[in-house]
């Protein structure tokens, strides 16, 4: 059976073709064009970056190379006794383009636990962070700080050739996303349960079930399955994404991996990125404490309202590029309505009556152009129904998820030989001049 390695050493001179063909027969064909619009609203629409792994349907959704998320969840394998997608086959499937089999994703599986362990230095250094750190600020220092082991880099220093770039690069990303849930859970640990002993890496197990054994939920197979569905559906969100951006504009100066990504994350930190499941978490509770027991649609339609008139937005809906409700949201929701504990769950019940009533206040109010549910209406509320309550943890997650994509492009950027990411920028003087001309 082939590895990861092997199967991408196979997959990538096509890929290299295809590349080498769009740029010389087709370099001059026109995709859309570029509006001041587009320049002044943070590029939305802008049809500027290749990214292969995923491509966002503004109705459909995501597809992760073609696979649409009922998809993946038919054909990629889980872990031994578990129903849920793995990150092991989403990574799979997105770095190679190709389905794993069990044995493959098995394989690195005990691969990623025996690469897991972190280097002593950043053990310390994590510990040595004061608990009113942002847990986002200390995984993105974690992350900047195992770079000490950059492979890239240091084949960078002895001078290899750029061919060789995506070897070294491949190994980096493996490492990180071996490494990242161990210094996650490491982070919990520290901040949220200080003292108690964080389990070693057990070798048998999948990335997520390590993880989550380590945060103190291995016995809870629910939100283990929960997490690694979660994980595998937030790996990827095509390439415009502030985050996904992030790790490949920084990558594309050369960057290592883990500094590319530790970038990532402090992208991802932001409200209006990863940490609306945060946001969302807290504005349904604040609903809930206003409306008690008492859930009506009506009850929760002045709530909306009462948010938006105060001039906040509504976490958890609207999307840069999506148009309908978010298929991640549908899945997360179809996840919740296959377990009793969940589908009574008096949090779940909130979010999911929300939904049924927020696209229309959102369509009266008329602002966004999207009123329906993204994935983060739903995401956090069942890790809160599950006991993982501290809800500043919460982008953590998505930032070990993230990783996935992000680093696969990176990957992909260097076996293809992407350049240097750098726009053309315009002051309001030089798009005026343009305009009389
Ligand atoms: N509630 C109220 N107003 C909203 C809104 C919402 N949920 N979503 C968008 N709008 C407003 C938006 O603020 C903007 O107003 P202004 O013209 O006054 O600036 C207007 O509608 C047009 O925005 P848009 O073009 O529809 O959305 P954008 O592409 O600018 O922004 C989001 C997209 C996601 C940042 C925006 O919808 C939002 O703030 N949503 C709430 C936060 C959230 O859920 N973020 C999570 C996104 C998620 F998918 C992720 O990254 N994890």
């Amino acid at each position: 059976t082939k590895s990861l390695k092997e199967t991408l050493q196979e997959v990538i001179p096509a890929k290299q073709e295809q590349l080498r063909r769009l740029k010389t027969e087709h370099g001059q064909a026109v995709v859309g064009e570029v509006k001041i619009e587009n320049i002044i609203g943070g590029m939305r629409g802008l049809k500027a970056m290749l990214w292969d792994a995923s491509v966002l349907d503004p109705i459909e959704g995501i597809r992760f190379h073609g696979h649409s998320i009922p998809d993946c969840q038919k054909v990629l394998p889980p872990a031994p006794g578990g129903k849920e997608i793995i990150a092991e086959s989403m990574l799979w499937l997105l770095l190679t383009g190709q389905v794993p089999t069990t044995e493959q994703t098995r394989e690195l599986s005990r691969e990623l636990a025996e690469k897991g362990e972190l280097p002593e230095f950043v053990e310390t250094l994590i510990d040595s962070l004061p608990a009113t750190l942002h847990p986002m600020t200390q995984l993105g220092m974690g992350v900047a700080a195992l770079n000490r082991e950059s492979s890239f880099q240091a084949a960078y220093e002895r001078g290899i050739k750029k061919s060789e770039y995506w070897t070294h690069t491949l190994e980096d990303c493996i490492n990180l996303i071996a490494r990242l849930p161990v210094l996650a859970a490491r982070i919990y640990r520290n901040v949220y349960r200080p003292g108690t002993p964080l389990p070693a890496i057990n070798k048998d197990l999948d990335l997520v079930g390590n993880y989550s054994n380590q945060l103190g939920y291995g016995d809870n197979q629910s939100l283990t399955e929960y997490l690694r569905l979660y994980i595998a559906l937030h790996g990827d969100h095509e390439g415009g994404n502030a985050s996904a951006h992030t790790a490949h504009l920084v990558g594309s100066t050369l960057s290592d991996p883990y500094l590319s990504y530790s970038a990532a994350l402090f992208a991802l930190a932001g409200p209006l990125h990863g940490l609306a499941n945060q946001e969302v978490l807290r504005w349904q509770l604040a609903m809930q404490k206003e409306i008690g027991d008492n859930i009506t649609h009506e009850n929760i339609k002045d709530y909306l309202w009462k948010t938006l008139k105060s001039g906040q937005v509504v976490p958890g809906y609207g999307h840069g590029v999506l148009r309908n409700p978010d298929p991640r949201f549908i899945a997360l929701q179809e996840f919740c309505n296959t377990r009793p504990d969940l589908k009574n769950s008096p949090i779940i019940q909130l979010v999911t009556k929300t939904s049924e009533v927020a696209p229309d206040v959102l369509k009266e109010h008329g602002k966004t152009k999207n009123p329906y549910p993204n994935v983060d209406a739903t995401s956090g509320c069942v890790l809160y129904h599950y006991g993982l309550t501290e809800f500043k943890y919460y982008t953590v997650i998505f930032g070990v998820s993230r990783a996935l994509g992000a680093l696969t492009q990176l990957v992909w950027a260097r076996a293809l030989g992407l350049p240097l990411e750098r726009p053309k920028s315009y002051s309001m003087d030089a798009l005026e001049e343009l305009i009389k001309k």
